[in-house]
């Protein structure tokens, strides 16, 4: 996180104390509620469990999760409450891009079914001139200059399950193991396009998106729907208004007819099925940025970190877990890295539980956004349990640590993960 954000945070949490900032369908005690118990009760993961929508999770997910609409075969995924996460393994011999039938779906209610005939999105506040409100049509944003580009879309929470299988850590949310990432081929057009037609002012410095799939409620409270703000400056940025998924109209898991596309941040931020924008000249607040998705815990401020934007450096393997490996043949291990920096530089492995590094090769140079496909080639001389280890540098110069420091919700966890195999 720049710390640009940092102050920019500051100045908002400011703004909104002094009530020049808007939490836009919440309750101000209610919101103050929030903040403070989120963290004055972030060392009980009890207290925290209202904060977690979806069930532990299972070793073995069913075909099916609640509110999910395409098929998930237990052998490409496991299941999570109302999400499903991608097996590795099943990734192996893919290609680049995440297959659309084997990206991971994170809902926090459940997929809407909506008409892409009927549907529009609002673009609305006080930020546009004379804080007109424009609607666009699906043709009408089709009819616009499109953009194609593949890039990440990753769980803020990938790879929480590792705080408590590594580090012994208690955290509270959805118990992902690395499988909460997808990369694909987007298609549709710039938000910043869509904004300047819809009458953008320089006063603007926050926008909004909003999904219409139903209200979220959590320990019986209706946080409305899902919704979580921008800065301008990452609105008119990279940001992308998706229509395609991999060549194909966007599916309803994946947002249909419409998603946002927050490229290198947290999973959060492209809102799915939207509905509309709010463009705001005061700083806006939703749960999804004050409660949800900032680090909490011990070394971070009582109201937690700034809001979570960019991700971490992680590293998989496209094994099954506890993969059986034959003694004395050759195996071509192969596995992925990705950065929310500028992509993957070099990727080390090691075979014997992190004694021993070896250099992996590359198969994809660094990509912002998106991930680098490596393998190493492995001939097991030791029969029993090992464990193989993948640790991936980034072009900022960062590497995946052997820890990462507690959170309380599980967020953004980044250290090399222990994946055991047995030769036999
Ligand atoms: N409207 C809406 N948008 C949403 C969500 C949601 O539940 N509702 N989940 C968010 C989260 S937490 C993530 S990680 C991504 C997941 O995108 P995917 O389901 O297409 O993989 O969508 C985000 N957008
Ligand atoms: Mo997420």
């Amino acid at each position: 996180m720049t710390s640009d954000e940092r102050t920019y945070d500051r100045r908002r949490l400011r703004q909104w104390l002094a009530g020049t900032a808007r939490a836009e369908g919440i309750e101000r005690r209610d919101l103050l509620r929030l903040l403070a118990a989120a963290g004055v009760t972030a060392a009980t993961a009890g207290a925290l469990a209202r904060t977690t929508p979806a069930a532990a999770a299972a070793p073995v997910g069913p075909a099916t999760a609640a509110g999910i609409v395409k098929p998930l075969p237990a052998d490409r995924f496991t299941v999570h409450g109302t999400n499903a996460e991608t097996r590795w393994q099943a990734l192996r011999g893919t290609g680049y891009h995440t297959p659309t039938d084997l990206f991971f779906v994170r809902n926090h209610t459940v997929t809407p079914a909506l008409d892409a005939a009927d549907w529009r999105l609002r673009v609305w506040g006080d930020g546009l001139r004379h804080g007109r409100t424009t609607e666009f049509t699906l043709a009408d944003l089709r009819a616009l200059p499109a953009t194609e580009r593949s890039a990440a879309v990753e769980c803020a929470g990938n790879g929480r399950s590792f705080f408590q299988r590594q580090q012994g850590e208690t955290v509270s949310g959805t118990a992902w193991s690395l499988g909460a990432i997808g990369v694909a081929r987007w298609r549709g057009v710039r938000l910043a396009e869509v904004l300047r037609r819809a009458g953008l002012t320089r006063h603007a410095v926050d926008v909004q998106p909003r999904g219409l799939d139903d209200p979220f409620v959590s320990g019986g409270i209706d946080l409305g729907r899902v919704r979580r703000p921008l800065p301008i400056a990452k609105a008119l940025d990279d940001v992308l208004l998706v229509y395609e998924m991999n060549g194909a109209p966007l599916p309803p898991d994946h947002g249909h007819p419409v998603r946002l596309l927050v490229p290198s941040w947290i999973g959060i931020a492209s809102i799915k099925w939207l509905g509309d924008i709010e463009v705001s000249t005061t700083p806006l607040y939703s749960p999804w940025n004050t409660d949800l998705y900032r680090l909490f815990g011990p070394g971070h401020p009582a109201e937690g970190s700034a809001p979570l934007t960019r991700q971490t450096l992680k590293s998989a393997f496209e094994l099954p877990w506890d993969a059986p490996l034959a003694l004395g043949r050759p195996h071509l291990l192969t596995g992925r890295s990705w950065s929310g920096g500028r992509g993957v530089r070099t990727v080390r492995v090691s075979v014997n539980g992190g004694a021993d590094w070896h250099p992996a090769t590359l198969h994809d140079p660094p990509r912002a956004g998106g991930w680098t496909r490596w393998s190493l080639r492995w001939t097991p001389r030791t029969a029993g349990p090992t464990a193989l280890l993948a640790r991936a540098t980034d072009l900022d110069g960062t590497t995946q640590p052997d820890r990462t420091p507690y959170n309380s919700q599980g967020y953004l966890f980044d250290a090399v993960v222990r994946h055991p195999v047995t030769v036999g």
